[in-house]
């Protein structure tokens, strides 16, 4: 690897290691044995696994990996995954506990137990089967963090419909894009949404993304904000329906079908190296399998004694896996907040957590450095001793905020599960295991039992410990994603082609083992962005850009961010007869980004320069870039065409134009 990762001179600098109290380790529900019981026989352990769920009909083999890399899981068996995740915890007696505590933004709540859970389901499975959903058609999900949401994508789940939940902060260019390629059918969104105290439209946003979309039918919408909403809500009449006339009047006795192991669960669209976003689809048996795997061991969660809080958005991977189907899977007791860290106050997660006694919180590095920010004495006000777990994920965790979560939050002694994974791996596959694990500041550690992970070099051979090099899966694992959405070959290409002859699986990620074989993350080492742990593809912005009237060229980079892991720095040409140069057309492309995006692409700051560096083949040298962006001494300009254009940059930039 030439370009390393900023974070490395920082990971370097902690050394301590953390084992778990005796405490801790005696009552853990993973093992030190796991490892080696599964290296024994990898398709035993998983299929033990799988008996954590409930099967209508049992496989007849674990594993087909005849038609690599698709892979085929638990072939043959059957079942239903909202069943698994919902009815059989009130057949077996566990109908009055609380599955979710809701806390809206504005403070008001919602307890939902699980006999409730089992009736909004079955009441919005039956409400989609009567708008002519049926099994295979795709059903869209714009929403914010609201309880409809869980119940909307269980409900698809139970009728074997895919959902594509799109996050609540894309443009309407954005979802359409995601509409379309997945032809959705059905689109479930609200009329407007809570952010920092004030009503924002999102039925209008839904609208103008719809206007002239081919496949969907009907529209369904949650009526959240009501008349805190500015202007009326616009409708289509025989599309549009709202949610809680056409749920409320269903019955709530639904029969769950099972399902084939493999049948399609989700397709959840996220960022690759080139502009158009991909459509990962994942199925049921196997995905179910290891989230729900995942969330017993590595959050130690403890079903009926637990209150667990995950904080991602249900329009992550994140809000998936460790939201809506490990946990629920798992028969948790978890809490929903709705609104962002600082409504009304800079307490409010510490505030939910005392309230609630959370024991298990999970939530990203760009936060924990926010509340770092915000400052220590914020959580000192609060009762947090409830927390026995806490985990990361996202991005690497820097070791100072590490320390600064088990000190601060984890009173010096709760373990930090730090959780390697993608969208494409469908659940955590490199983590410490609490009990079990001599946690280190800003390392991942080690592939879980059951997964196995390689750093290697450029021609796929493992390096020894201390090296450096690419991450790669070399071994199948069950909540593997099993494609890219109607694009066999891009799927091949993206993640099976980079090391071909080895069968690798290519994870796009920079990594390094230490002197114990622990694995360290680096960053991405294509072009994809970690923003708060959003991932947004450099060409993605750049087309986004020069879309724009006035831009000629633009290159992007992910310049290093104390808060936000990264943040997105600009370098555009404008037309020679674009009049305005000034902040005015910088903030105005700005906007333009998180029209066309989302307001989470926004670029942290936009340079207009005369000329970009380009090789001699007329690829931009983004290396460079990142320099100017981070304020360094710009490096090796050998290879550029013209060597001057860097002088003429940095000039440009210094005297302020
Ligand atoms: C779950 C999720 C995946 C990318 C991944 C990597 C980065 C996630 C990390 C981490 C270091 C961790 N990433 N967790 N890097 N340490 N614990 O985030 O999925 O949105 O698809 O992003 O995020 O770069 O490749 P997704």
């Amino acid at each position: 690897m030439t370009e390393q990762s900023p974070a490395l001179d920082n990971l370097l600098t902690e050394s301590r290691t953390f084992p778990p109290s005796e405490q801790f380790a005696g009552q853990a529900n993973a093992k030190a044995e796991l490892y080696a019981t599964a290296d024994a026989d990898r398709e035993q352990f998983w299929a033990e696994q799988a008996r954590r769920l409930t099967w209508d009909t049992e496989w007849t083999q674990v594993l087909d990996w005849t038609n690599a890399p698709f892979a085929k899981w638990f072939v043959g068996g059957k079942l239903n995954v909202a069943y698994n995740c919902v009815d059989r915890h009130v057949e077996s007696g566990h109908g009055q506990q609380v599955a979710i505590h809701w806390i809206g933004e504005p403070g008001d709540t919602r307890d939902i137990t699980y006999a409730q859970l089992k009736d909004e389901v079955s009441k919005a499975a039956n409400a989609l089967t009567s708008l002519g959903v049926v099994a295979g058609d795709v059903v869209a999900i714009q929403l914010q963090m609201v309880p409809e949401a869980i119940v909307a994508m269980l409900a698809c789940a139970r009728i074997g419909a895919l959902h594509s939940v799109v996050f609540g902060g894309f443009s309407p260019t954005a979802l359409r894009a995601r509409v379309d390629d997945a032809a959705a059918k059905v689109v479930i969104t609200s009329d407007g949404q809570y952010r920092r105290g004030k009503a924002a439209p999102m039925k209008a946003n839904v609208d103008e993304a719809l206007e002239g979309a081919q496949t969907v039918e009907k529209v369904i919408v949650v009526a959240r904000t009501g008349d805190d909403l500015e202007g009326e809500v616009p409708w289509t009449d025989g599309r549009d329906v709202w949610w809680h006339e056409l749920v409320e009047a269903q019955p709530a006795e639904h029969t769950p079908e099972a399902f084939d192991s493999e049948h399609p669960l989700f397709i959840l669209y996220t960022s690759g190296t080139t502009g158009r976003p991909k459509g990962i689809l994942h199925t049921s048996g196997g995905y179910l399998t290891q989230v729900a795997y995942t969330h017993h061991t590595v959050f130690d969660h403890k079903p009926g004694e637990d209150v667990y809080w995950c904080t991602a958005d249900i329009g992550w991977i994140t809000g998936h896996s460790y939201i809506v189907y490990g946990p629920l899977a798992n028969r948790v007791t978890q809490v929903v907040y709705e609104g962002t860290p600082n409504t009304p106050h800079e307490g409010r997660h510490w505030e939910i957590i005392q309230q609630h006694k959370v024991s298990i919180y999970y939530t990203a590095p760009t936060l924990i450095r926010t509340f770092m920010k915000w400052g220590a004495d914020i959580p000192a006000r609060y009762d947090l001793s409830s927390l026995r777990v806490l985990g990361s994920v996202g991005e690497p965790i820097n070791p100072e905020a590490w320390i600064w979560y088990r000190d601060t939050i984890g009173a010096g002694k709760t373990p930090i599960v730090d959780t390697w994974w993608q969208t494409e791996t469908g659940a955590i596959m490199i983590s410490p295991l609490p009990g079990v694990t001599a946690t280190k500041p800003g390392s991942a550690q080690r592939a879980l039992p059951g997964i196995s992970a390689k750093v290697v070099d450029d021609q796929g051979v493992e390096v020894p410990a201390g090296g450096g090099g690419y991450l790669v899966l070399d071994k199948p694992w069950p909540s593997m994603l099993r494609g890219v959405w109607g694009d066999d070959e891009r799927y091949r290409e993206t993640y099976w082609s980079r090391f071909a002859d080895q069968g690798f699986y290519f994870a796009g990620d920079g990594a390094k083992y230490d002197a114990d074989g622990d694995v360290w993350l680096l960053g991405r080492v294509d072009d994809v962005m970690n923003v708060s742990g959003h991932r947004i593809s450099t060409t993605e912005v750049e087309s986004a850009l020069v879309s724009h009237p006035t831009v000629a060229e633009a290159a992007v980079v992910g310049a290093t961010d104390p808060t936000t892991g990264q943040g997105i720095v600009a370098f555009v040409i404008l037309r020679g007869s674009a009049t305005d140069q000034g902040d005015n057309a910088v903030q105005e492309l700005r906007n333009h980004v998180a029209k066309e995006i989302g307001p989470i692409a926004k670029p942290r700051q936009i340079m207009v320069v005369p000329e970009l560096p380009k090789t001699r083949s007329g690829k931009i040298m983004r290396r460079l870039l990142r320099d100017v962006a981070e304020n360094r001494a710009i490096g090796d300009v050998t290879t550029l065409a013209d060597s001057s254009v860097m002088d003429l940059i940095s000039s440009g930039l210094n005297s302020g134009k």
